[in-house]
Parts: structure tokens; C-alpha cells; sequence
């Protein structure tokens, strides 16, 4: 018997033993933790292997604990996050709270992994701007950890990866399923549109108030990554169906903790509107966060502090993320190559194939890697001196620039009530970000998320505070106004 299957049933049945003792249709037994020592969530992939299968063995046990909330529908506690989820559409989306309701709604997850599943580790968070020239071939997309695109041919359900063929009970019964945006290039398999890189996150995260950040963050980056995994993913009231969902919205936690630390004067402000599709600025941070019997309603100023607050509920830090140099196991970051997506910066002239001597070091070696990374650079430069715009968000044969972002389609302004205002805000936005990565590019920033990052031959990776030291010269450098990113 496969060890993890044997390991999940052990659960299944320490968890009934558990359950039996609780009475049902009560509020879960979630107990917050005083906050003596805060702990680290770090990015997936700086998970060793183990501990990733821990996290998803856990979030599979979730799915099978029994429902505590009774729900119509709820088959499981993990449904039961599903459904106040749901619940929370319009008090929790395109409003202030976005942020603040989100947050202890990821610790409850974290808390009931540990009170239901005996997981002991913490959320995981998913770094997508490491992986946003070519998110589909991320390894988190693969067959060992959360799968892949959905089966066309089988309704876009997720047909492999941990969590093939999973169920999922909102808005009724159907499959976990995925569709991934492929643009206008149909045809072209399980191609995604461009997420926002790391230098676009530093920029975003100088916005200089609450509000600018929180919906440049919701309306892009955030927005982004739901549309183009599309299927579950795509819709407010799914989404949590799909268990990446946790690891993004760790990743938005992340990045409002980081624009935190980033204005500690302002650290605790909290503005906005409250009604979703409405121009108000009433937010105060004594507007109550509600989870539908999940936990007591809290207001949001006790959310404020993620290294203590809700009576040390929250108590974590975040790591840096970005790079190699954080990662536990050389060479797990390895994209999953699609046959049909060559990377061209990493394709060896017919004279190099087959010599297989990358590590062996020897003068002759090092000549023949030095020829070949001087043919590669003077591809580069007569790639960049015929580069006009920066390329699609589709585009796969780039390997140095950024990729621009897809618009926002007009339904999603529809569909979402938002005013004409929020609307002009949005797609003003848009042109800002299109005008920063031609600045970006035009500059040759040598991005960490550059397809030639992931040759057989990488580009050498620096330490976090290096790269942000560089990252923010060239911001600076760059001299564009960042309140005109969201005026
Ligand atoms: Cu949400």
C-alpha cells in the first residue's frame, strides 16, 4: 500500500474517533494559541518534500473530517470554509475589509489543518511572481503537487496531481475544475496569461495609502491569478473549491503584511469603501469582520497586528520568498517543461547538444560554455534591439522581458456592480502597469522571473536584501510617479 495512503487512513480514523466526541452543528473547537513565539510561512517550494505532503495530505483530511457547521450542502469542514466563504461575497470583495477578512480567515484554515488533521506546520504561500513569464509550467502545477490545467475533453476537471477527481459541493455538486486563460492563442494547450512579476509587486507595494494598496492588489495581481487558473478559481462563490486558493490568497496576506513593515507610520491605517459597487469612503477600524458562526465576529484593528493580534491568533511572519537561495532542495524549482514550449534561451545549438559536461569543469567546458553564453547574449541584445512593445501576457518565446498583463474583460465590471469611477480606476490602472513594464523592459531589468532565469544554464541568483537593494535603486532610477499608479 502506498505509505501516504496508509498515513491518510491512520487520519480518517483518528479524526472519527475525535469527531465522535464533538457535538455536530457547533461551532468547530477552534482554540487561538497565545502568541509566545511567532512562526514562519514560507513559499511551497522552500517546503522539503515531506513537509509539502504533510501540508496536502492535511488539506485532503480537511476534505474529509465531517461538516461542524451544518451548512446545506457542507459535506466536510473543508466545505464548511467554502461556505462562509461564500457567505462573505459581498462584505469581504471590491471593499476595504478585502484584506482584514481574509486574514484570520487563513489562520482558521491553518488552526483546523492542526485541530482536525494534526498538521503542525503552517500555511504554505505560493510566490506566483517567481513563476508569473510562464505560470502553467510552475512545478506547483504538476502531477505530484496540486495538478494541472482541467481535462477539456472531461468538463475542465482536474484529472491529475494530488487532488484528481476531487469533488467539490458549491454552488452544487460538480468537479474541482480548472480552465486556464489561453488568450487568443487557442489551440496552444495549457497556456496561462502572465502574473505580476517581482519587480511589479515592489512597485505595488509603494503605494503610499491603505486604499491604493489594497485595490491595486485585489483589482491586478489578486484578480489576475483567480481569472487565468479560470474553472473554480475563477468565481467568488467557488474559488475555495480549488486548494491553490489558500496558497494565493497566503501570498496577498503576505504582500499586505510586507507593505506593513514597508510604512510603519501608516502600518495600522485602514480606508476605503465598505459597500461593494459604491463610492463611499466610510471604512473605520471598528467595522466588524463576521465568518458565519466560523469564529466571533472581530472588528478590524485586531487584525492589524499579524504577531499577535485576535488574542494571538495571529502569530507568523513571512519568508522573503524569491530565488533559490531560500529553497531546501536544488533543482526542485525546475519548471515542468511542456514539449511544445521550448525554452529558446535554453536551446543548445546543434554543435553544443549532447556534450553533457555542464559540471565537469575543464578548460575546454569552460570555453565552450563561455562561447555559448556569449551566442546567447548577442541573441539577447539583437532580441532587444528589435523589441518594439513589451510582449503579450501569452507570449513564450521572449526570454528576458516581462509579459504585460490581460485586461480585465467587461463582464468583470458588470458582474461585479463596480461605478463607472472604480471602473475608470481599474482600467487606468491597466495602462499604467502596460507603461511600467515598458519602462522595465526598455531598461533591461533583469527580472528573477525571466524565462532564461530557467535555462540548463541559470543565471546565478542573489540574496534577498541584495536583490531588494538593486530592486529599489532601480525604481528609483526608473523616476515614474507611483500615485499615479492608482489616482
Ligand atoms: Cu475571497
Amino acid at each position: 500500500m502506498n505509505p501516504l495512503r496508509s498515513y491518510s487512513s491512520l487520519l480518517i480514523v483518528i479524526i472519527l474517533i475525535i469527531s465522535a466526541a464533538v457535538v455536530n452543528g457547533q461551532l468547530p473547537p477552534l482554540r487561538p494559541r497565545a502568541c509566545s513565539a511567532t512562526r514562519r510561512r514560507v513559499e511551497f517550494r522552500e517546503l522539503s518534500v515531506r513537509d509539502r505532503y504533510a501540508y496536502l495530505t492535511a488539506v485532503k483530511c480537511l476534505r474529509q473530517t465531517p461538516s461542524r457547521l451544518g451548512f446545506e450542502g457542507s459535506r466536510s469542514v473543508y466545505d464548511d470554509f467554502v461556505a462562509v466563504h461564500r457567505e462573505s461575497v459581498p462584505v469581504a470583495h471590491g471593499v476595504a475589509s478585502f484584506l482584514p477578512w481574509h486574514r484570520p480567515f487563513l489562520a482558521f484554515f491553518e488552526v483546523a489543518l492542526n485541530q482536525f488533521c494534526g498538521y503542525t506546520g503552517t500555511l504554505p504561500y505560493w510566490d506566483w511572481s517567481y513563476d508569473s513569464q510562464a505560470p502553467e509550467r510552475s512545478i506547483l502545477f504538476s502531477n505530484a503537487y496540486f495538478g494541472s490545467n482541467g481535462n477539456i475533453a472531461n468538463n475542465t476537471c482536474v484529472n491529475d496531481g494530488f487532488f484528481a477527481d476531487t469533488t467539490a459541493a458549491y454552488p452544487e455538486l460538480h468537479c474541482l475544475a480548472r480552465d486556464f486563460d489561453i488568450g487568443d492563442n487557442d489551440g496552444m494547450g495549457s497556456l496561462m496569461g502572465a502574473q505580476y512579476s517581482p519587480i511589479e509587486m515592489e512597485w505595488i507595494v509603494r503605494q503610499p495609502t491603505y486604499d491604493a494598496f489594497r485595490q491595486t492588489l485585489e483589482s491586478h495581481p489578486h484578480n489576475n491569478v483567480h481569472l487565468s487558473i479560470g474553472g473554480d478559481m475563477a468565481g467568488l462563490i467557488t474559488s475555495v473549491n480549488d486548494p491553490i486558493f489558500w496558497l494565493h490568497h497566503c501570498n496577498l496576506d503576505r504582500w499586505w503584511a510586507r507593505w506593513q513593515l514597508a510604512h510603519p507610520l501608516i502600518r495600522d491605517t485602514y480606508s476605503g469603501n465598505i459597500r461593494r459597487g459604491a463610492d463611499d469612503d466610510l471604512a473605520a477600524d471598528t467595522d466588524i469582520l463576521s465568518y458565519s458562526g466560523m469564529w466571533t465576529d472581530t472588528m478590524v484593528w485586531e487584525v492589524m497586528n499579524f504577531t499577535g493580534g485576535m488574542d494571538g491568533l495571529l502569530c507568523y511572519t513571512y519568508s522573503n520568498s524569491i530565488g533559490p537561495a531560500n529553497i531546501t532542495e536544488p533543482g526542485l524549482l525546475e519548471p515542468v517543461l511542456d514539449p511544445d514550449f521550448p525554452l529558446p534561451g535554453g536551446a543548445d545549438t546543434p554543435d553544443d547538444a549532447g556534450n553533457g559536461d555542464d559540471g565537469g569543469g575543464g578548460g575546454g567546458a569552460f570555453r565552450r560554455r563561455r562561447r555559448r553564453r556569449k551566442r546567447r547574449q548577442v541573441r539577447r541584445q539583437a532580441a532587444q534591439l528589435h523589441k518594439l512593445t513589451t510582449p503579450s501576457p501569452f507570449d513564450r518565446s521572449d526570454a528576458t522581458s516581462l509579459r504585460s498583463h490581460r485586461r480585465l474583460p467587461a463582464e468583470y465590471f458588470v458582474k461585479n456592480n463596480m461605478t463607472a469611477t472604480q471602473t475608470a480606476r481599474v482600467q487606468n490602472a491597466e495602462s499604467h502597469f502596460d507603461k511600467f513594464l515598458d519602462a522595465v523592459n526598455s531598461a533591461h531589468w533583469r527580472s528573477l522571473a525571466a524565462l532564461d532565469r530557467w535555462t540548463p544554464d541559470p543565471v546565478p541568483f542573489v540574496q534577498w536584501d541584495l536583490w531588494k537593494k538593486q530592486a529599489d535603486v532601480f525604481l528609483d532610477s526608473l523616476n515614474l510617479d507611483v500615485a499615479t499608479l492608482f489616482d
